[in-house]
């Protein structure tokens, strides 16, 4: 029998710093019930979905506590997961966390049909910088407001679909994926701000829609998985964010995009089995994978000297 997931990605418009929580929530639930009258059994949120992208900003300590989210849900979100639930429709959400023992992370979970939270990631790679860069059009302090995620890559049951998560620049690294690939993932869902300037990220503008799918399509077809991805997009104070949210198949292709970058939904019918044929071919990991010659990967973090290869010529 057909394994089909219907699959949303919800893009967010722009979130400006004066939007309430209660708002955005609003604006939420409003896409997951556009996605549900199409038949969506999963939704897919961005990163940092409740609030406007503030590592953009610079904040003394103590002036940032309203961006983080100190349970989930609360009463800000309950409402989404309320409505979710009765829909009998499950979602990944993007928030800023703030732990009982006081530290903050990048994290996303995963919400099953019941209303349950089934899975949580935290955000492995941080980008941008920790120190104040004024004088910039914005900046990107992802490392002064979050710890590294401490979770690893988990992958969670989704009503019979094995689903792994990641955050945002985690799309950009090929790592991700095959760590998730390894524990047999089938869909690798993710949110998503990228801003249209990043200190110290040399990309030109036209070139910044290419990178994102072309990670999001090699993350796919490398490892035989669907990837769904919801950008928050368009302008957030004045700042711009592209949007491009998608559903691309295990072959790498776009099944489906967003058209603009305003709150959108995207809907798929994703025939899950689309991976097998892969997995038991070309990406056959177990018959072909060497992880005897790829120790380097796990044991060297940046670029350094050749490693010395003994060889003999005609032998
Ligand atoms: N939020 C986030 O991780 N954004 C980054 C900005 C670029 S960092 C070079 C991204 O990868 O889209």
């Amino acid at each position: 029998m057909a394994k089909n997931l219907m699959l949303a990605v919800a893009q967010v418009g722009g979130i400006d710093s004066s939007e309430s929580k209660p708002e955005v929530v609003a604006r939420l639930i409003a896409l997951l019930e556009e996605a549900a009258s199409q038949g969506a059994e999963l939704v897919v949120f961005p990163e940092l979905t409740l609030t406007t992208f503030f590592p953009r900003t610079w904040f003394e300590e103590g002036d940032f506590e309203g961006y983080f989210e100190k349970s989930m849900p609360n009463d800000d979100v309950r409402p989404l997961f309320e409505r979710a639930k009765d829909l009998g429709v499950g979602f990944y959400l993007g928030y800023a966390e703030l732990t009982s023992d006081q530290k903050r992370y990048n994290t996303s979970i995963l919400v099953n049909k019941h209303g349950d939270i089934v899975g949580k990631y935290r955000k492995m790679h941080l980008p941008g910088h920790a120190d104040n860069r004024e004088g910039l059009p914005n900046q990107h302090l992802e490392k002064k407001y979050f710890l590294e995620g401490d979770l690893g890559f988990g992958v969670f049951d989704f009503h019979g679909v094995q689903v792994g998560m990641c955050l945002c620049n985690d799309r950009r690294w090929p790592e991700v994926y095959r760590s998730l690939s390894l524990q047999g993932a089938e869909l690798v869902v993710l949110g998503y701000n990228t801003p249209d300037f990043v200190p110290g990220w040399q990309e030109e503008p036209h070139a910044k829609m290419f990178t994102h799918l072309l990670s999001l399509q090699a993350g796919a077809y490398q490892n035989s998985v669907f990837v769904a991805a919801a950008g928050k997009s368009g302008f957030e104070d004045g700042h711009h964010m592209i949007g491009g949210s998608a559903v691309v198949a295990p072959s790498g292709e776009i099944l489906a995009k967003a058209a603009g970058e305003g709150d959108e939904v995207v809907v798929v019918k994703a025939d899950i089995d689309m991976g097998r044929p892969y997995k038991e071919s070309v990406f056959d990991f177990a018959a072909h994978r060497r992880p005897d010659a790829y120790g380097i990967i796990a044991e060297r973090k940046g670029r350094g000297a050749p490693l010395p290869v003994a060889f003999n010529v005609n032998d």
